[in-house]
């Protein structure tokens, strides 16, 4: 306990700092802002530009946070804590709660202490707010690697496609299949495979033009034949419907992808998206599991909670068994009952070989929302970005 005390006061300190640089931002933003807002006359439009304004910096404020984060995972380990070493678990301790302009009195006091006088009479002088919050999304299954691919007769199905499977095979879905939830499971991922690949053919059930499906009377569209750009793209697949859909969208991203190479039906699906085992909801890490290994959903959801359980004490720091550091695998082992598995090909592992080439112990992909409000006005940036050593890529981006 003393460990996770240490923890929430660095943690603390770091939102000081940050805070301190944040107030700057704000100011400098004010600045630019009050020579725009000068030549503009009506009241409702200073407000709707200031409004942005504040979700931008906002915006930026949360793309800090994460390269600090960064930075912090270069340091060596420290034994005993989730700190240094090459990992994600900060976001459990900070991202889960938004950081919000004006700041809480208890935080401002001592702030003030570090600040100039003046910074702090200029900042409070600006008035608007803002509330920023940071998603994993390394935490979801990324829809753009679920395929189904190959030469004829040795298909490989991707570590997402199984993933997803397992995850719409589990109680929490039952109730959105009239019939036969196996057959319509399975054609929800046929479907995303032919909506992604590039040929125009049906790759399962006996084949046939993929558009056909799409000819719908009214209202008719074509199959895209390349990566889904946006999450609301995927509720053009006609096996999803409304309801489906909403309860599926919190575990599943279309982020990262490569549009640049077509994906075709003859080849494996090459994964881009990682699912972090830290950071993942526990329906996810269920859907983990191999149902051939461990055959009761209920045994599944168990273990998956054991692990979430063990997760908040402290972070697993590699996939595979061995070592001396927290390890997924290893933790399967002990607590869920895997046999320990080698790296050949076999359909008794209790973790896939294709579904542990996607998992990782840290997270690269985060949606931002970034909320500037000033008078009436609110303006929200919804974004998604990818984080790497050389910075921080935005790679979706929405002003609503
Ligand atoms: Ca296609
Ligand atoms: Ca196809």
């Amino acid at each position: 306990m003393l460990t996770n005390k240490n923890q929430s006061r660095r943690g603390i300190a770091l939102l000081f700092v940050m805070g301190a640089l944040m107030i700057i931002t704000v100011i400098s933003i004010e600045l630019t802002q009050r020579s725009q807002i000068a030549k503009q006359s009506v009241l409702g439009r200073r407000d709707a530009v200031k409004a942005l304004e504040l979700a931008k910096a906002a915006f930026r404020w949360s793309t800090f946070r994460l390269q600090l984060d960064t930075q912090l995972d270069g340091i060596p380990v420290i034994p005993g804590t989730n700190f240094g070493g090459k990992k994600d678990d900060f976001s459990e301790m900070q991202w889960n709660f938004p950081l919000t302009y004006p700041f809480p009195v208890s935080l401002t006091a001592n702030q003030i202490d570090d600040l100039e006088t003046e910074q702090v009479a200029s900042a409070e002088s600006l008035e608007g707010s803002f509330v920023t919050s940071i998603k994993d999304a390394s935490a979801k299954i990324n829809l753009n690697d679920v395929g189904i691919g190959g030469p004829p007769g040795q298909k490989v199905v991707s570590g997402a496609a199984k993933v997803l499977l397992y995850l719409l095979s589990s109680p929490r879905f039952q109730k959105y299949y009239q019939y036969d939830s196996n057959q319509k499971i399975n054609e929800i991922v046929y479907s995303i495979d032919d909506w992604t690949d590039v040929d125009t053919q049906i790759n399962h059930l006996g084949g046939g033009d993929e558009d056909q499906e799409y000819a719908i009377k009214d209202f008719p569209y074509t199959v895209k034949n390349g990566p889904f750009f946006t999450l609301s793209e995927v509720g053009m697949l006609k096996t999803l419907n409304d309801e489906l859909f909403e309860e599926l969208k919190p575990f599943v991203t279309v982020y990262p992808f490569d549009a640049k190479i077509p994906r075709v039906s003859s080849q494996p699906v090459v994964p881009k998206g990682k699912i972090n085992v830290n950071t993942a909801p526990v329906e996810l890490i269920a859907a983990l599991i191999s149902p051939r290994a461990m055959t009761s959903n209920r045994d599944r959801l168990t273990c998956a909670q054991k692990f979430a359980q063990a997760r908040a004490l402290q972070a697993f720091r590699s996939i595979k068994a061995g070592g001396t550091e927290p390890s997924f695998m290893t933790f399967m082992q002990d607590f869920c009952g895997a046999q320990n598995q080698d790296n050949t090909s076999s359909d008794n592992d209790f973790i896939e070989k294709q579904v542990m080439a996607i998992l990782d112990v840290r997270s690269d992909l985060f949606e931002i929302e970034a909320v500037g409000i000033s008078g009436n006005i609110e303006k929200t940036i919804s974004a998604v970005v990818l984080r790497s050593k050389d910075g921080v890529k935005t790679l979706y981006w929405k002003v609503l």
